[in-house]
């Protein structure tokens, strides 16, 4: 379909990379859409993607080289990468499914999406990390759903919300659903307006938030599937908000932006404004909610080293300062592990909008919150910046995935259709023998647990646990995590099992599936369980009920005689307080003698036989209830 040049694509890759000197930083504002517009809105020539993959693991190599040179090469210290696998899409769009696998997409192709006048469709597969197999779930409703904002609904079925409508980058109404026990993709009901770019956050009472990604009014999606719109709380926030449910229920905003900010999604929703978090604007940094209302803040802006920790926990958000990174890095991720400690990954540190050739970040980097230290781990073999993702698997090791379809991106060769998994430095032992640790496990555990409930881990290894934890399933694109969040859990221990609490406060972690992790004191964590939590709550609303019509018959009047040959004009007032009238009939006894559709509802009966008649009119509303009216006798006499 596509238009191949003569030219060799090697060739076109050195022309394409001598137009823009690799390492430039744009200055475009990418935070803002109009911005973000202007930077992905570069000529690019289709010939050069095939190479463009090639061209990205290749320049990775060296400096990567370089990075592991500077690192312990004791992977019970640093860390290790397993090897770059390719991929059926770019994984710009991951998230963790209830069953363990891993849902992604991108977009119609490899090159800009700018580039393909088709919108018609996205590019997704499922991931199995147990066997490395990718089963192509490609979107078949007829959309494209490349930047759009997602999360798990509590019954662990994914809720998408915009995408990208045509070569102008303008965000569409639609939500979808994807479906992963049959892998399958379905339409939601339409948003207010079109979104691209927007949050999309799981509430306490399972609902989900919809913010931003262009227009300013939030929107909720209600647990029975509908919209509401939030009138009262439009705000101008940046694209991908970082949105998270505080200890208090409303939805914490902790950047990228400097302002912090409480979101109460009641009715039309209002927000309350606080003190600036820090003088950073994090466009492009990374959040990560590592225990019960505390957020650690990571890089951002132009490739910030800085990070900070917000406590939400009381009446305002504490801001303190933790160590900072050893890079400096915009378009990384933070991903919590399975301990409740934060990895980065990717990114650059020379402040590039998107993507920085010469300026990747290979070092992964872990936070641990004990001593808010940061450690430098294992390089990646691949440069991962803008649309680049990682996403903690249920068995503690982390996929870093994606980058490129931008631009900027085929402009500067910048293409990773591939993934690279990092095993953290936890799952090895520390005797410098470079052997993977025996892990603690978990033999039984509920399928569901409650807030305020307690519950039986069966483990052999109980008397040598010493951390317990939850952790959201993650959803994960454009450095943003969109629900991922880490709660631990007090335990107490007994024989081969153990016995943990989940603690009352639901907003602590909202419904929905979670991974549980069991970490024994050397800090090997276990492979999780994945279980439900709430898996009652919130009770599904009765499906709405469709009040029937109302209708009666207004002429001709009761008693009224005619003489043969008659015409009877025949009327009726029909209404329905919940839909509308479909139509509404007229009969004589059981004889149907007219109908009409809309209102005034009206017929003529033509009557030629003398005799008494009884005549009702029955109306019929949108969702086919049927209600007659009572009944009128009149009598036609013979003439005379
Ligand atoms: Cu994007």
């Amino acid at each position: 379909m596509r238009d191949s040049s003569r030219l060799a694509p090697a060739l076109l890759l050195l022309l394409s990379l001598a137009l823009v000197a690799p390492g430039t930083a744009l200055a475009h504002d990418v935070s803002t859409a109009a911005g973000h517009r202007a930077e992905d809105n570069v000529l690019h020539d289709a010939a050069i993607e095939a190479n463009l993959d090639k061209a990205t693991r290749h320049s990775s190599a060296v400096l990567s080289r370089a990075a592991t040179a500077a690192v312990a090469a004791d992977p019970g210290q640093a860390g290790q990468w397993g090897s770059v696998v390719n991929w059926p899409v770019v994984g710009i769009h991951v998230a963790l499914l209830p069953n363990g696998k891993v849902l992604a997409w991108d977009s119609v192709g490899d090159g800009a999406t700018e580039s393909f006048p088709d919108q018609t469709f996205t590019r997704a597969t499922v991931y199995d990390p147990a066997t490395g197999t990718q089963t192509p779930v490609n979107v078949d409703t007829g959309y494209n759903i490349f930047c759009s904002g997602f999360a798990h609904l509590t019954d662990g079925s994914l809720f998408i919300a915009g995408g990208n409508k045509d070569q102008q980058l303008n965000g569409i109404v639609k939500t979808h659903l994807f479906n992963p026990v049959t892998n399958t993709w379905s339409l939601g009901p339409d948003m207010a307006a079109g979104r691209w770019y927007p949050s999309v956050t799981p509430l306490t009472n399972g609902e989900m938030l919809i913010t931003e990604g262009g227009p300013d009014m939030p929107e909720v999606r209600r647990t029975d599937g509908s919209l509401r719109a939030l009138s009262s709380a439009s705000l101008n926030l940046p694209l991908y908000p970082w949105m998270d449910v505080a200890p208090d229920g409303r939805v914490f905003y902790s950047g990228p932006d400097t302002t912090l900010r409480k979101l109460d999604t009641a009715g039309g929703g209002s927000w309350q404004t606080y003190g600036q978090r820090d003088a950073i604007n994090r466009s492009y940094g990374s959040h990560a909610v590592f225990n019960v209302g505390k957020t650690l803040v990571a890089g951002g802006g132009s490739s910030s080293n800085d990070a900070r920790v917000i406590d939400t926990n009381g009446t305002t958000p504490q801001v303190s300062a933790t160590s900072p990174m050893a890079f400096g890095r915009r378009q990384h991720n933070l991903t919590l592990l399975a301990d409740g400690s934060v990895l980065a990954t990717g990114g650059n540190s020379t402040g590039a909008s998107l993507i920085d050739m010469n300026g990747g970040v290979y070092n992964a980097e872990r936070w641990d919150p004990a001593t808010g230290q940061w450690t430098t781990l294992a390089a990646q073999a691949v440069t991962r910046q803008y649309h680049s993702t990682a996403l903690l698997l249920p068995d503690g090791r982390v996929l870093s995935a994606g980058g490129g379809i931008c631009g900027t991106c085929d402009q500067v060769g910048y293409l990773a259709k591939n993934a690279e998994i990092f095993t953290p430095p936890y799952l090895f032992k520390h005797d410098g023998s470079g052997q993977l640790a025996p892990r603690p496990q978990i033999a039984a555990a509920p399928d569901t647990v409650s807030h305020g409930t307690s519950f039986q881990i069966g483990t052999p290894d109980a008397a040598s646990i010493a951390r317990v934890g939850l952790l959201r399933l993650g959803s994960q694109t454009h450095s943003v995590e969109m629900e991922a969040r880490y709660l631990p859990l007090s335990f107490t221990v007994g024989s081969g099992t153990l016995t943990a609490t989940v603690p009352a406060n639901m907003n602590t972690a909202v419904p929905g599936y979670y991974m549980l992790f069991i970490v024994d004191a050397n800090g090997v964590p276990s492979v999780a369980k994945i279980l439900m939590l709430d898996a009652s709550t919130p009770p599904p609303p009765p499906p709405p009920s469709n009040q029937p019509p109302t209708v009666s018959l207004t002429s001709p009047a009761s008693g009224a005689s005619f003489t043969s040959p008659a015409k009877i004009a025949m009327a009726a007032n029909a209404a329905d307080a919940d839909g509308r009238v479909s139509l509404v009939e007229f009969f004589s006894g059981a004889t149907k003698v007219g109908d009409d559709a809309t209102a005034p509802y009206s017929s003529q009966w033509n009557v030629g036989a003398a005799g008494t008649y009884t005549l009702t009119a029955r109306a019929t509303d949108n969702a086919g209830a049927v209600t007659t009216s009572t009944s009128v006798t009149v009598t036609v006499k013979k003439k005379r």
